[in-house]
């Protein structure tokens, strides 16, 4: 069976920990209504964080991907929308290369939409009790990129979804925060969903004018 592909990012900008690395790879292993879950963690590294992406593409063929990132400041759970083509850090990735208002694929589209179900996702993390809510930018640095990357690459891939969810910080590491138990439990509920709604996203009202 085609197995779904979790990534989460290595710490970045000085912190000790990153909550998408630590709950990828406490998913690495399991499974979600049956289906076999590999878990990966990529360098926060413009360039590199897509080689290996791709690479894990190329060698496990997911059938669904749900790619996760760190974004302080925010509360719980935000699927992402939209990836856009541009890379413009504000500080420098874990390589030290600092990109400004560079294309990430010269001849690609301005911007992806992600494949997932994005609002039923938010719908069924708040029905479990967690703050979730759609974001309508992956911001413009190793998050975006990876994003951008992935769906660019599955683009070419028929019938294989994939997206991206930032999560908030863990306890210790700045507010708002969740511990590491209620991520993996998120990650968990909106990759059940995501696997169910195949085809429309439902309707929900989540739009945002900031
Ligand atoms: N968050 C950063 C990169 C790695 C991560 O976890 C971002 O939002 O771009």
């Amino acid at each position: 069976m085609k197995p779904i592909l979790v990534t989460g990012f290595e710490p970045f900008g000085g912190d000790r920990i990153n909550p998408s690395g630590e709950v990828a790879q406490a998913l690495h292993g399991s499974a979600i209504d049956g289906v076999p879950v590999i878990g990966l963690v990529l360098p926060c590294v413009f360039g590199a964080a897509l080689h290996t992406l791709r690479a894990a593409l190329a060698a496990h063929r997911p059938q669904l991907v749900l790619a996760l990132g760190l974004a302080a400041g925010r509360e719980g759970f935000t699927p992402e929308r939209i990836a856009i083509n541009r890379d413009d850090a504000r500080i420098p990735d874990n390589a030290g290369a600092q990109p400004i208002d560079r294309p990430i694929a010269a001849r690609g589209p301005a911007a992806h939409f992600s494949t997932l179900p994005i609002k039923a996702m938010v719908a069924a993390l708040r029905d479990a009790g967690h703050p979730a809510g759609v974001s309508n930018s992956a911001g413009t640095f190793v998050c975006n990129h990876v994003f951008y990357g992935l769906m660019q690459t599955l683009a070419r891939q028929r019938g294989v979804r994939g997206g991206f969810m930032h999560l908030c910080a863990l306890p210790g590491q700045g507010e708002p925060a969740l511990p590491l138990a209620a991520l993996v439990e998120g990650v968990r509920i909106a990759l059940a969903v995501a696997m169910r709604h195949r085809d429309a996203d439902i309707a929900l009202a989540d739009g945002r004018i900031d």
